[in-house]
C-alpha cells in the first residue's frame, strides 16, 4: 500500500469538488479502503456507509466479481475507440441495461457521469424535434428544487439558487415547475405524501404561456436526490406524464440515483409506473466502481434519426469515454451481481426496516421531518438561526467521528446505503443519528 500521509503540499495541491476546502484540510476525513458496507479511514477507523459513497455503490464496496472483471479487463484492452468503432462489451452492457428497462425505451448512449448524461438527453431531445421537422421546440423545463448535474445544460433545468448565484446566466429558454417539497402538508409522510399532485398542474400554466410548440422537454428527477429526497406525491409523475404527452412534449426522468435498485426495482419508472421517453442512468450502473452513464431512450427516438444518408452520423455528440472498457466490464459485472444477489428486491424488502428505523427519530430535538422511499430516507433538522446548514452538517461531522458516514444537503440529513445493508447496520446508523441529536446545539 502507499504511503498515506499527505505532505502538506499535497494536501494544498488538491481542490476538493464541493467542499469547504478550507475547513477540510484543516481538518482532513480520508478514506483509504472499503469492503462491503464499510471504509477504513487513513488513521485505521472503521466506517458504516450509510450513503453507498455518493449513492453510487448499490452493491457495496470493493465487490470482488467487480473488481475483477476490472483488472481482467484493464490486462485485455484498456481503451477502443469511440467513434467509428467499437468493442463488445458496449453491446453486451446495452443490451443487459435494456433488458431491465420499461419498454419502449431500447436503446442506451453511453457517456461518463450523470452530468453529461443529462446534457446528452436534453441534446437528444432538442434534435429530435429538428430531425422530426419541429426545431422551434427549444424550451426546455425543469423544476425549482432539481439537481441535474454540473453542466450548463443540467444547472439550467435545475432548480438550485446557489448555481445562479455563483455562475450568472444559464441556458436561454429555459422554465421551471414548482418544487413539491411542503412540510405543513406532508411532514412525517411514510413513502409518497397524498398532498401534491396537483402541483404537476402547474405545467399545463406554463405550456399556455409559451406555446406547447415552442417546448422540446420536461425533466424531472422522479425522486429529488440531492436537494434533500422530495418523494413524489401520489399521483404527480402520473399528471406529468399526461400534460407531456398531450402536448408532444418529451418527459425525460433523471435516474441517476434512483436507477438500478435504489427504489427497490430496475429504476423509479418502474416503482412510479410512469415510463418517460428517456432515462438518464448513471452511478449505480457501475456500483460507482467506474465512472459511467447514459441516456435510454425509446425506439421511437432513436428510430427518428436513422432516415438520412447511411453514409451520415446520426447525432453528433459523443465523449472520448463514452463506453470505455473499464466501465462497460464494470457494469457487466455490477447489473450480474445484483441479479445474482437480488439486491433490488433486497432493497425493497429492507425499505420498510428503513422507514420505521428512521421515523423512530420524530419527537428527536430538532427534527421537523422524516420522510422515505426505497432505500432512501431524509432527516429534515430546524436551521440555526442565521445559519442554514450548520447544524446538519455538524451532525454529519459527529456521526463521522462515531463511524458512520451519512450525508448533509441544507438542513438535511440523507441516507441511502448500499443494497446489502442489513437490520443491525440500519439500527446502527439511526443510533448513531439519535445519540448525536440529542447533543446537537
Ligand atoms: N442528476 C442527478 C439526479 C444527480 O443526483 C447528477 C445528475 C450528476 O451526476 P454526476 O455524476 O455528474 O455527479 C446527479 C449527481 C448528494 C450528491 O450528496 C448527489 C449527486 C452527486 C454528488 C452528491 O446528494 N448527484
Amino acid at each position: 500500500m502507499r504511503d498515506m500521509n499527505l505532505t502538506a503540499e499535497a494536501l494544498n495541491a488538491y481542490w476538493l469538488p464541493f467542499t469547504a476546502n478550507r475547513q477540510f484540510k484543516a481538518s482532513p476525513r480520508l478514506v483509504v479502503q472499503a469492503d462491503g458496507m464499510y471504509y477504513t479511514t487513513a488513521d485505521g477507523r472503521r466506517i458504516l456507509d450509510g450513503f453507498a459513497g455518493l449513492w453510487c455503490c448499490n452493491a457495496g464496496h470493493s465487490r470482488k466479481p467487480i473488481v475483477e472483471a476490472i483488472a481482467e479487463q484493464a490486462a485485455t484492452m484498456d481503451y477502443a475507440p469511440a467513434f467509428q468503432m467499437a468493442h463488445p462489451l458496449a453491446f453486451e452492457l446495452a443490451h443487459n441495461i435494456v433488458e431491465l428497462a420499461p419498454r419502449p425505451l431500447d436503446h442506451v448512449f453511453f457517456c461518463n457521469s450523470g452530468s453529461e448524461a443529462v446534457d446528452t438527453a436534453l441534446k437528444i431531445a432538442l434534435a429530435w424535434h429538428r430531425v422530426r421537422g419541429e426545431g422551434q421546440r427549444v424550451r426546455l423545463i425543469g423544476r425549482e428544487r432539481a439537481y441535474h448535474g454540473v453542466g450548463f445544460g443540467g444547472m439550467s433545468v435545475g432548480g438550485i439558487a446557489a448555481n445562479r448565484k455563483a455562475f450568472g446566466v444559464m441556458l436561454g429558454g429555459v422554465d421551471h415547475l414548482p418544487h413539491t417539497h411542503n412540510l405543513e402538508k406532508n411532514a412525517f409522510t411514510r413513502g409518497q405524501p397524498e398532498w401534491g399532485a396537483h402541483l404537476a398542474d402547474e405545467l399545463e400554466r406554463i405550456v399556455a404561456l409559451h406555446d406547447a410548440s415552442t417546448i422540446a422537454a420536461v425533466i424531472v428527477e422522479p425522486m429529488a436526490g440531492s436537494t434533500g429526497v422530495l418523494i413524489p406525491p401520489k399521483g404527480y409523475l402520473q399528471r406529468l406524464r399526461e400534460i407531456t404527452k398531450k402536448h408532444g412534449i418529451l418527459l425525460i426522468f433523471d435516474e441517476v440515483i434512483t436507477a438500478f435498485g435504489r427504489m427497490g426495482k430496475s429504476f423509479a419508472a418502474d416503482v412510479y409506473g410512469v415510463v418517460p421517453d428517456m432515462i438518464t442512468f448513471a452511478k449505480g450502473v457501475t456500483s460507482g466502481a467506474v465512472p459511467m452513464g447514459g441516456v435510454i431512450v425509446s425506439a421511437d427516438i432513436y428510430g427518428a434519426f436513422m432516415t438520412g444518408p447511411p453514409t451520415a452520423i446520426e447525432l453528433f455528440h459523443g465523449y472520448t469515454y463514452s463506453a470505455h472498457p473499464l466501465a462497460c466490464a464494470a457494469g457487466i459485472a455490477a447489473l450480474k451481481l445484483y441479479r445474482d444477489e437480488g439486491l433490488f428486491a433486497r432493497a425493497a424488502r429492507m425499505a420498510p426496516k428503513l422507514e420505521s428505523a428512521l421515523h423512530s427519530l420524530k419527537g428527536a430535538k430538532h427534527v421537523i421531518d422524516i420522510r422515505n422511499h426505497g432505500l432512501v430516507g431524509a432527516v429534515e433538522l430546524a436551521p440555526r438561526p442565521g445559519a442554514p446548514g450548520t447544524r446538519a452538517f455538524d451532525l454529519y461531522l459527529r456521526c463521522w467521528e462515531k463511524g458512520v458516514l451519512v450525508r448533509s444537503t441544507g438542513d438535511i440529513i440523507a441516507l441511502a446505503p448500499a443494497l446489502i445493508i442489513d437490520e443491525a447496520q440500519i439500527d446502527q446508523i439511526v443510533q448513531t443519528m439519535r445519540d448525536v441529536l440529542t447533543t446537537l446545539e
